[in-house]
């Protein structure tokens, strides 16, 4: 029997320990349109969070421990293939070291997944998240408007292709200069203890087609990961292909007459840069614009960190940095 979208949703909310709550809409009489599944310090859930906020859209938060796997509970997994089924792409085979639905297939144990109750649709990537949410709301207010969304949309795939998962985990290429709490982390037992937790929820899904699928794609996912992405080679190549985005960007930024990358608002360029050297910044490699003197990178990152969205998304939400 399929299941039903209320169904699932209700099921994946009961699965967390944490209660719901509703962001954003304080003075709201009636529920929500969006319910949003994501973690505080998931870079892809903070795109989508900062975006809501920019927006002014109100939604249930349904927050997620990634650390502890929660995004792996089944019921979880039961909604978010049902986002994998309507993205039409396959689900994940491989590591492409992006979270990158585009070059690596859809991943049915991450976050961010949102429900809209006005289509009775899930989705589940962060990018078309974030462009379908922009579609909602004044038009004058795009942070894609039309004329401007080619270079927009040449900044975003930059963004999207960024190494994320080998810098949060992976050990820098020279001298460490992580928190103590984080330098023991090496990327491989990271990934390997998601592999194990995929073999333990298969052991347990025997007979479930759609879990058993799901946690099969996951799992080789991890493994490739665990096998590949890690290396000191591996490591060297992403650190090296932060710093040629971050020159490009500093090129980007010394060639502009505006506020802002393309105008004098900010657009979705803007805010996925100033969330991604946040980022880079917390995991304590913005050595990589300060050693190679990149002062638009820094002053831009500045401005960013200034925006309301970001704060209220990122930097004053508890848990986004660590
Ligand atoms: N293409 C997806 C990727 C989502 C993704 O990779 N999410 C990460 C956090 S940014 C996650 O939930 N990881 C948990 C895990 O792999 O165990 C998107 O942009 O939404």
């Amino acid at each position: 029997m399929a299941l039903s979208l209320k169904a699932a949703v209700a099921a994946s909310s009961q699965a967390l320990g944490e209660p719901s709550e509703i962001v954003g809409g304080e003075s709201a009489t009636t529920a929500p349109r969006f319910e949003l599944f994501h973690a505080a310090n998931s870079i892809c859930s903070q795109k989508v969070r900062t975006v809501l906020a920019h927006k002014r859209i109100p939604y249930v938060s349904h927050q997620m421990n990634i650390f502890t796997g929660e995004t792996y509970l089944p019921d979880h997994v039961r909604l978010r293939m049902l986002g994998c089924g309507a993205l039409g792409l396959p689900l994940v085979s491989g590591h492409s070291g992006s979270t990158s639905v585009a070059g690596g297939g859809c991943d049915p144990a991450v976050v961010p997944t949102l429900v809209d109750w006005e289509t009775g649709r899930v989705l589940v990537d962060s990018r078309r998240i974030c462009d379908m949410l922009d579609q909602v709301g004044d038009p004058a207010e795009r942070l894609r408007p039309p004329g401007l969304d080619a270079g927009i949309d040449s900044e975003l795939a930059v963004i999207d292709d960024l190494p994320n998962y080998q810098m949060l985990a992976g050990r820098p290429p020279g001298e460490d200069r992580r928190p103590a709490h984080r330098r023991g982390s090496n990327g491989v037992d990271f990934a390997r203890q998601k592999v194990k937790r995929c073999d333990d929820y298969l052991a347990r899904s025997e007979g479930d087609e759609t879990l058993t699928l799901a946690y099969r794609a996951k799992r080789a996912k991890e493994l490739d990961a665990a096998e590949r992405l890690f290396s000191p080679t591996a490591m060297q190549d992403a650190y090296a292909r932060v710093g040629a985005a971050c020159r490009a960007l500093d090129e980007t930024l010394s060639a502009r007459r505006t506020r802002w990358l393309f105008s004098d608002r900010p657009s979705m360029a803007d805010l996925f840069w100033g969330l991604e050297l946040i980022r880079i910044k917390n995991m304590a490699a913005a050595s990589i614009w300060e050693d190679a003197g990149l002062h638009g990178v820094q002053a831009f990152l500045e401005q960013a960190e200034q925006l309301p969205s970001i704060r209220a998304a990122v930097l004053d939400w508890p848990g986004a940095i660590y």
